[in-house]
């Protein structure tokens, strides 16, 4: 342990806001673990709140969720550390006017929202820091010399080394003796140029490969302090950017006999091999989720995968031989999609057939080759706050981007249809009167019926 004797220990309160919707997140924030954990071996004493997983309907915790007041009046923290999404932005709001409230903490914010909208939050004055980027090379250091900032101070972060990536610390997370999903990134960064993916301004174009062997280690010893722990998700940008690298951690990881199953959040389909898949089982791996992006040749030729539809078709075949849970990611919107055009997902979607899936709206950040795209050929709203998923009770937000051949109306026809159709995300049994209505409007009483055959079909 590395203890700083030239600071004063300072007491941190590291938060991830979260909405009152149905978004279920079972992992406690990985950036708050990282950075808490790194602030705990410099000698300060940190708590994390993770309202995100709190929250969680799986998440199971006995005792009511710890309010932001009383953990402030009990933990009397020096620093508060707020990680901000884009689509928290309101909420991160009101919880900056809460803790002005509160206390004189001095606040600091950090986290993926910056990498999009740099300037947000720049005018309130409860804010004293906004870390641009990852934070692990410069936190502790302000930390330790931190003090109220009118306007805040801007710091831009340059990306660790994989050397510099510290280990994960759960137990300082609320709620931590009941995680049963520990999340891990093997590397960071992502050599492709997805059309809708701002890697670039996040983890990077460079991989940065963390060594496998600390990875493991790091996996053994977290289940080996929190038996609660029963699944380990990879969550790198693209794990299998070194196919042979991905398949020496599963031989590795199947080595150390954890006990626990093995998640994987996305895999590239053209990554993929019979031997992964092999090694995959092996290491009780559980899922695959595949980006499908679309079923229409141009518009998925267009998102610059480097791959074919086919491909994937191919590899969710694959999958499926080896017993293993398909899922599929789409997006809605993409440049050169349309309502015809959208049938050709969702006749993809029917194709696979997969266990899960997402039907995402398109979200065209800045920076993106789509976010020029729109630009460009279409109209871009406020992108803050936004899911891209629409709830099971049939909750959404107005699509963030639209084009006049894919207007705003359609895309949500689109959005409806394809849930309606392709799997059995909306729970009827609560929101029958309002799917009814919302279908109606739409136009889209058979596609509420081809639901609702497969919803009860032996009625
Ligand atoms: C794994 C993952 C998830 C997981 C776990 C998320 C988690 N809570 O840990 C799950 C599946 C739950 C998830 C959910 C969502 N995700 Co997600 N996710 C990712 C992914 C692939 C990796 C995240 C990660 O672990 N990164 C590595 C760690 C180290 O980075 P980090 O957590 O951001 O923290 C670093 C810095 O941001 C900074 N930092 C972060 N917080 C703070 C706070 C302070 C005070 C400071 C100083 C610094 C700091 O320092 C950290 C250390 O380097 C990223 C893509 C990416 N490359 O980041 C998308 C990403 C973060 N997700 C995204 C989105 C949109 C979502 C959802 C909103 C999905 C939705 N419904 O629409 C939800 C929100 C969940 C929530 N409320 O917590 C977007 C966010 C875009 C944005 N501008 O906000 C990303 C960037 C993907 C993308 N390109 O669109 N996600
Ligand atoms: S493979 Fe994934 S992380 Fe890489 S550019 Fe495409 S969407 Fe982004």
């Amino acid at each position: 342990m590395n203890i700083n004797l030239h600071h004063k220990s300072k007491k941190v309160l590291l938060i991830n806001p979260a909405k009152k919707d149905s978004f279920q997140v079972t992992r406690i924030h990985m950036g708050l673990t990282l950075l808490g954990g790194m602030l705990i071996d410099a000698n300060h004493d940190v708590r994390i709140l993770d309202y995100a997983f709190l929250n969680g309907k799986f998440t199971k915790i006995p005792a009511p969720v710890p309010e932001l007041k009383d953990v402030i009046s009990d933990f009397k923290p020096d620093v508060i550390g707020i990680s901000v999404f884009s689509y928290l932005y309101n909420e991160v709001g009101q919880m900056l006017s809460e803790i002005s409230g509160l206390t004189d903490a001095v606040v600091m914010l950090g986290g993926p929202h910056f990498a999009v909208f740099p300037d947000d939050f720049i005018q309130n004055p409860a804010v004293d820091y906004i870390f641009q980027g990852e934070a692990e090379l410069l936190l502790t250091k302000t930390v330790e010399t931190a003090e109220k900032n009118n306007p805040p101070v801007i710091i831009q972060c340059p990306r660790p080394e994989p050397g510099d990536i510290p280990r994960i610390c759960i137990d300082i997370a609320y709620g931590a003796s009941f995680l049963t999903d520990y999340q891990i990134q093997l590397s960071r960064g992502c050599p492709f140029s997805c059309s809708f993916c701002n890697i670039h301004m996040v983890g990077g174009r460079k991989v940065r490969k963390r060594l496998i062997e600390d990875c493991v280690a790091e996996i053994v010893e977290a289940k080996n302090l929190h038996p609660s722990i029963g699944n380990i998700s990879i969550t790198d940008d693209c794990p299998t950017a070194d196919k042979k690298r991905f398949k020496e951690f599963l031989k590795q990881f199947i080595k150390a006999k954890t006990g626990c199953t093995l998640s994987v959040d996305n895999m590239r389909a053209d990554l993929i091999d019979e031997e992964l898949l092999d090694l995959f089982v092996k290491a009780r791996g559980q899922n695959v989720c595949l980006g499908t992006e679309s079923g229409c040749p141009d518009v998925f030729k267009r998102v610059n995968k480097g791959l074919e539809i086919q491909d994937v078709i191919d590899t969710a075949g694959k999958v499926r031989e080896h017993g293993l849970i398909l899922g599929a990611c789409f997006v809605i919107g993409l440049p050169g999609d349309s309502s015809a055009r959208h049938e050709d997902s969702i006749a993809l979607a029917k194709e696979l057939s997969p266990d899960y899936l997402f039907w995402n709206m398109c979200v065209p950040w800045p920076g993106t080759e789509i976010g020029n795209w729109y630009k460009d050929n279409g109209h871009i709203a406020d992108m803050r706050n936004f899911s891209t998923l629409i709830d099971p009770y049939v909750n959404f937000s107005d699509p963030v981007c639209w084009t006049d051949s894919f207007t705003k109306e359609e895309r949500i026809r689109a959005w409806l249809k394809a849930n309606l159709e392709t799997h059995l995300w909306f729970n009827a049994e609560k929101c029958m009167g309002k799917l009814q209505n919302i279908c109606k409007k739409y136009s889209l009483e058979a596609s509420l019926a081809q639901f609702l055959r497969r919803l009860y079909p032996e009625k």
